[in-house]
């Protein structure tokens, strides 16, 4: 009887460390949101990681405190506001994000946020203080050199072609201005704009000033010069704390990527950032903002998907007067530029900001355009320019483009100063406008020789 009944004890346990031994390992685990607040720290550790590898100097806010994590705010923390408490509810509330997607959005922004160069690691994989990627020291023959190589596509493109049109026909002629316009306008610059060049360059050429070919690149630096040169003054981001940037631009421009970078530019440069994801019409795109944020440190605002972008945005000014933050980037929606509701929401949206900035207008919009898309870039403006008070121009993927000369053609035709370019989908290709080198980069005569002064 004894021996049955131990045998049977002995059974009964044998069977329940086998049951343990083979149960799934994710039983063990909590629901998906008590887990997220320790895989979001594991990101955040990657990302502190990352900023480390950036910038050494720089004191970045901890992940941990961001509204991306819930679950590690502190409980000294301030209490919340209505409005913002609403938001991290809401926050919350949106369906599980697919882990596919955060991964792959992760990926992503990982390949962009990390600068070509690796930096030096320890045994660990710790980084130990790599060069600061941004240019700060850069000489202006380094800043013509990077731009010319980022201008590759644009200047294998028109100014190859005007350089054949020099050698052969050397002397300067009717005939040769001619083909230089035709030159020109297929390289997007626009009607309008090559004929206002081409008239400056009749003009010297009657005047017989045009003597040789030097004399017609020099020609073309300086009016290029002259239409990129808009006198707008610099951008009004320290005039108020918290100051606004509102990005603006249609889907697929490049206005997430660039929010990244700004992000990282400003924050290396000691400025606290808040970023606003405005665009609430795409459940990726919010996501997609979400990494770039905890990549560059900076928290994010967001409301549920298709909230009213007004909102969030008003949510993150409010939150950043509470916190003390310098500058809110807000990203906006983009579905397509020609229909009407975008534009509503547009005007609306900067009503809202402005009315929680107190009354005084958005301190900055910019208007992100794709230099691929050529002309259309032209017209996009006329169309943002109808719902918002653009005050710049970001002009991407000037890296992939035979089309960079749209460039000119957008400023002479709406006068906004081009504040900033991207040359690429890293954070240091991002770069801030500077006209004379840009100018110098893109007409330099493509021989190797050095440039005529
Ligand atoms: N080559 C290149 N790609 C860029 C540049 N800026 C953005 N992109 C890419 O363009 C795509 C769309 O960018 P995204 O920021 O999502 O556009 P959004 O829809 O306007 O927010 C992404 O794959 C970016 O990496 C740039 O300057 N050069
Ligand atoms: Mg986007």
């Amino acid at each position: 009887m004894d021996t049955a009944l131990i045998g049977l004890i002995a059974a009964t346990l044998v069977a329940l460390v086998f049951l343990f031994l083979t149960r799934r390992p994710d039983e063990s685990l909590p629901s998906d949101s008590e887990a997220e607040p320790e895989s979001r720290e594991a990101q955040g550790d990657a990302a502190q990681r990352a900023l480390r590898a950036e910038s050494p100097s720089r004191s970045t806010p901890s992940l941990g405190q961001q509204d991306t994590a819930p679950g590690a705010r502190s409980p000294l923390a301030q209490p919340a506001t209505a409005t913002a408490t609403a938001t991290e509810t809401a926050a919350r509330e949106l369906p599980a994000e697919p882990a596919e997607a955060r991964a792959s959005a992760e990926a992503e922004v990982a390949a962009k946020a990390t600068p070509d160069q690796a930096a030096p690691t320890t045994q660990a994989g710790e980084a130990v203080g790599p060069p600061d990627n941004e240019a700060a020291e850069e000489q202006p023959q380094d800043r013509v050199a990077a731009l010319k190589r980022g201008l590759a596509g644009t200047r294998g493109g028109f100014i190859t072609r005007l350089a054949k049109l020099f050698s052969a026909k050397p002397e300067i002629d009717a005939s040769l201005i001619e083909d230089i316009e035709e030159v020109l306008i297929t390289a997007d610059i626009g009607v309008k704009t090559a004929d206002r060049i081409l008239t400056h360059l009749r003009e010297r050429m009657n005047a017989g000033a045009l003597e040789d070919e030097d004399a017609v690149w020099r020609c073309l630096r300086e009016q290029a010069e002259v239409i990129l040169s808009v006198d707008a003054g610099s951008m009004r981001l320290g005039e108020h704390k918290p100051s606004l940037l509102l990005i603006a631009g249609v889907n697929g421009v490049g206005k997430t990527t660039t929010i990244g970078k700004l992000a990282s530019k400003y924050t290396a440069q000691g400025r606290r950032v808040l970023l606003a994801a405005g665009d609430t019409f795409r459940a990726a795109a919010v996501l997609q903002l979400e990494v770039w944020g905890q990549r560059v440190g900076c928290p994010v605002v967001k409301g549920k998907e298709g909230a009213d972008p007004s909102s969030v945005v008003f949510d993150a000014i409010k939150r950043a007067e509470r916190d003390g933050y310098d500058l809110v980037i807000a990203d906006t929606a983009g579905r397509l530029h020609t229909k009407q509701p975008l534009m509503e929401e547009l005007k609306k949206l900067q009503r809202t900001a402005s009315k929680a900035l107190g009354g005084r207008p958005v301190d900055e919009i910019l208007l992100v355009l794709d230099s691929t898309t050529g002309q259309n870039a032209v017209q996009q403006m006329y169309m943002f320019r109808e719902a918002l008070d653009i005050g710049g121009v970001v002009l991407t993927k000037l890296d992939g483009t035979a089309k960079g000369g749209v460039i000119l053609g957008i400023v002479d035709e709406h006068k906004v100063p081009v504040r900033f370019i991207g040359l690429g989908e890293k954070v240091e290709d991002l770069r801030e406008f500077d006209a004379t080198s840009f100018v110098r980069a893109l007409f330099e005569k493509p021989s190797g020789e050095t440039m005529a002064a």
